[in-house]
């Protein structure tokens, strides 16, 4: 925010406040919102939430607007939540995957085969345990942070410089993985060993063989560059990881009813804009992988994938046991 802004926002406040109307007041500041992605300009969640501040802007006469920092330009996922939990950044598209290390129930989305596929995973987080999971986050003390809405970002498959097609095949590989010990433990009970590392720091270990691969899916590996460093994506599908949008919850608390009610409208509707970007982006994505020379190894042995991550569901799966039953019974 300008000086002036901060001044005559001052101003507007404690002269309203004396007449009892400093909501009101405070509703006609312009209010520039930050948003922030690990993905460039054009990216699915990016062009949603871009998409979303264009709504924004029309339906206050351009005094609520979003501007976004794609591309990790205000750091990786980490830093994006601590700067969205102390008021320096109003919106942060991340994973589920680091917050389920702040919000434990939401780690049930981040256990290896949890979801049938894709469409039992939308049916999820559309549904009543989505709805519960947003709750959670939101009433978290240590979150700081209000979930608007969830977004998808498909499944993850390693993607290293040689096939993958069962456990063996991952041994001795150092796999990137997230930084939750779910992942971290995903992967070596996968035959791989998992390495917990900033998604900022990826491409670079890559290149200089720090790691000997990663996992993700098949936009990020396109559009993060990562095709250029890996040459197999092989489709182990064995995460299906939401990703949400959230406000830092600081702000979120200052802000007219009437200012949440609209940018949590416009959240839900860039839910479902994103998700249609999505679709079209996987088979784009697809497509390069297949130009770029890249081997898409689709023969993968899933079922003894399946089966190598029960120390991973004897570790965790009791603790989540009944929200496990609940989403084994959404169809
Ligand atoms: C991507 C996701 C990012 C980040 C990244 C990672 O699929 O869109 O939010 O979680 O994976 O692996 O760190």
């Amino acid at each position: 925010m300008k000086r002036r802004d901060v001044i005559r926002m001052g101003v507007a406040s404690a002269a309203a406040g004396a007449v009892g109307f400093g909501a009101r007041a405070f509703a006609q500041q312009k209010l520039v919102m930050k948003a922030s992605d690990v993905h460039p300009l054009g990216y699915p969640t990016v062009e949603a939430v871009v998409r979303m501040g264009k709504k924004l802007e029309q339906a206050t006469q351009g005094r609520l607007s979003i501007q976004m920092f794609p591309s990790m330009q205000l750091g990786g996922e980490k830093e994006m939540i601590e700067q969205a939990q102390v008021g320096a950044l109003h919106y942060a598209r991340i994973s589920v995957g680091p917050v389920g290390t702040i919000v434990d129930e939401l780690n049930v989305f981040n256990m290896p085969f949890v979801f049938r596929d894709e469409a039992h995973m939308r049916k999820v987080i559309d549904g009543e345990i989505g709805k519960e999971m947003r709750a959670k986050i939101n009433s978290n003390p240590r979150t700081n942070l209000i979930c608007l809405c969830w977004m998808d970002a498909g499944s993850r498959n390693v993607y290293t410089n040689k096939a993958i097609r069962k456990p063996e095949d991952l041994k001795g590989l150092k796999i990137r993985m997230m930084g939750n010990p779910i992942f971290v433990d995903t992967m070596n009970a996968m035959g791989g060993n998992g390495i917990a590392m900033g998604f900022d720091q990826l491409y670079n270990a890559m290149q200089t063989k720090v790691v000997d691969g990663a996992e993700n899916n098949e936009p990020t590996f396109i559009a993060q560059n990562h095709f250029q460093v890996a040459k197999f994506f092989s489709m182990t599908q064995h995460l299906i990881i939401p990703e949400i949008l959230v406000f830092s919850r600081k702000v979120w608390e200052t802000m007219p009813k009437a200012d949440q009610e609209l940018i949590q409208k416009l959240a839900t509707e860039a839910q479902f804009e994103q998700r249609k970007l999505w679709d079209e982006r996987v088979k784009e994505a697809v497509d390069k992988i297949k130009a770029a020379g890249i081997t898409l190894v689709t023969d993968v042995d899933k079922k003894a994938f399946q089966a190598s991550v029960k120390p991973v569901w004897d570790k965790y799966g009791a603790k989540y046991a009944d929200l496990i039953k609940r989403i084994n019974a959404v169809s």
